[in-house]
């Protein structure tokens, strides 16, 4: 028995020497000092030996237990230590793991270029609702009912207020006009980003939802000339290039007179050519303008609903759609990749 107990102590600290990982050292652990282990088997017989042979026997016994017990605490120390070691190293050399960054929405910058532009000339930026009632809408830029220009603009009627007011998604930034006069006395000149709602089919230049721009400036002396100066120099800056501004009459019911405005294109310069021959210009379609929004001088009815009095100032107004500037300014050909949510399409940015 002596002979077992000498054995299987040797086969257990060879076994433990060997372990090189906590799961190898475990598995020792129970092989050699488990209930199936051969000690427990040796303990087991102790009962049938007579007191001399036990009086040998189990000290051994319980010398070879201490001896696999330390040998397994040790193999453990050095296991963990060897493990803290690999945990601190650090390859300095190595490359690092990139970083996802993001990145602004083209609208964002957009909005923030023309935020800039204007703000550098003077411009204050103003706010105002997007669930807004028909009077801001409509009535206070001289939109009569049942004047056709409702129909102009298909509109998203929302539910009426308790004090009976109605209410529509705003249809442009127009709305905010009235409001802000409401509050403030010319001289002033403002500018109105804002999200707008139309009932209306989408198709690559159409969109339900988008944002326009709006500019107003009121006071005493304010003309068509300072109109042209102002788009002439905003547009040049918005593009980095001699942007020219050509006016055609049109219709507001919120201006007298009335225009649509166009740019020379951003891509031929107003020639209408490409460069290389004489083809077309593939962005003007051979017009050598693109049109970008609408415009003219704001109309007495509108400063007599905000409080004013009647012709005492003179002031100009243009409305022009975000996304159709974006997409010149970044060659983007379908006006839906812009709430499409699709990030390959805003990665690019
Ligand atoms: C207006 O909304 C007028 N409130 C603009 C204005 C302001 C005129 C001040 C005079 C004085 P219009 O409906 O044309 O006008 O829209 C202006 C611009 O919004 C268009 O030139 C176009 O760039 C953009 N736009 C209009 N409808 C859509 C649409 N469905 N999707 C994307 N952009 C649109």
């Amino acid at each position: 028995m002596m002979q077992d107990i000498t054995q299987a102590k040797e086969a257990a600290l060879a076994a433990i020497a060997a372990a090189d990982s906590a799961d190898a050292l475990a598995e020792v652990r129970v092989r050699y000092l488990g209930k199936k282990s051969p000690f427990t088997a040796i303990l087991k017989q102790m009962k049938d030996l007579s007191p001399d042979e036990r009086r040998a026997v189990g000290p051994a016994a319980n010398e070879a237990k201490t001896a696999i017990q330390e040998a397994l605490a040790a193999q453990q120390e050095a296991i963990d230590a060897a493990h803290d070691a690999d945990a601190e190293w650090v390859d300095v050399t190595a490359p690092g793991t990139p970083v996802a960054r993001g990145s602004l929405h083209p609208l964002t910058r957009v909005q923030r270029d023309i935020e800039e532009i204007f703000t550098a000339m003077g411009f204050a930026i103003a706010d105002g609702p997007e669930v807004e009632t028909e009077f801001y809408n409509f009535d206070a830029v001289n939109v009569p009912t049942d004047h056709p220009a409702r129909d102009m603009q298909d509109t998203f009627w929302v539910q009426t207020t308790p004090a009976g007011e109605r209410q529509v998604l705003r249809t442009h930034t127009t709305s905010v006009q009235v409001r802000y006069m409401q509050q403030h006395t010319p001289p002033f000149r403002i500018i109105i980003p804002g999200r707008v709602f139309r009932q209306e089919a989408t198709d690559s230049t159409h969109d339900h939802t988008f944002h326009q721009f709006e500019a107003l400036v009121v006071g005493d002396d304010v003309s068509v000339a300072h109109f042209l100066d102002i788009a002439q120099k905003f547009f040049s800056a918005f593009f980095h290039a001699d942007i020219k501004v050509r006016l055609r009459p049109s219709y507001f019911p919120f201006v007298e007179p009335g225009f649509e405005f166009d740019i020379s294109c951003t891509k031929c310069g107003g020639s209408g050519r490409n460069s290389e021959d004489t083809a077309a210009c593939g962005a003007c379609k051979g017009n050598g303008y693109l049109e970008v929004g609408g415009a003219g001088m704001v109309h007495q009815n509108v400063f007599v609903a905000a409080g004013y009095e009647r012709d005492r100032y003179q002031g100009f107004a243009w409305g022009f759609g975000l996304e159709r500037l974006a997409m010149m300014k970044y060659k983007i050909d379908d006006i839906r990749h812009f709430h499409s949510g699709d990030v390959r399409v805003i990665r690019q940015f």
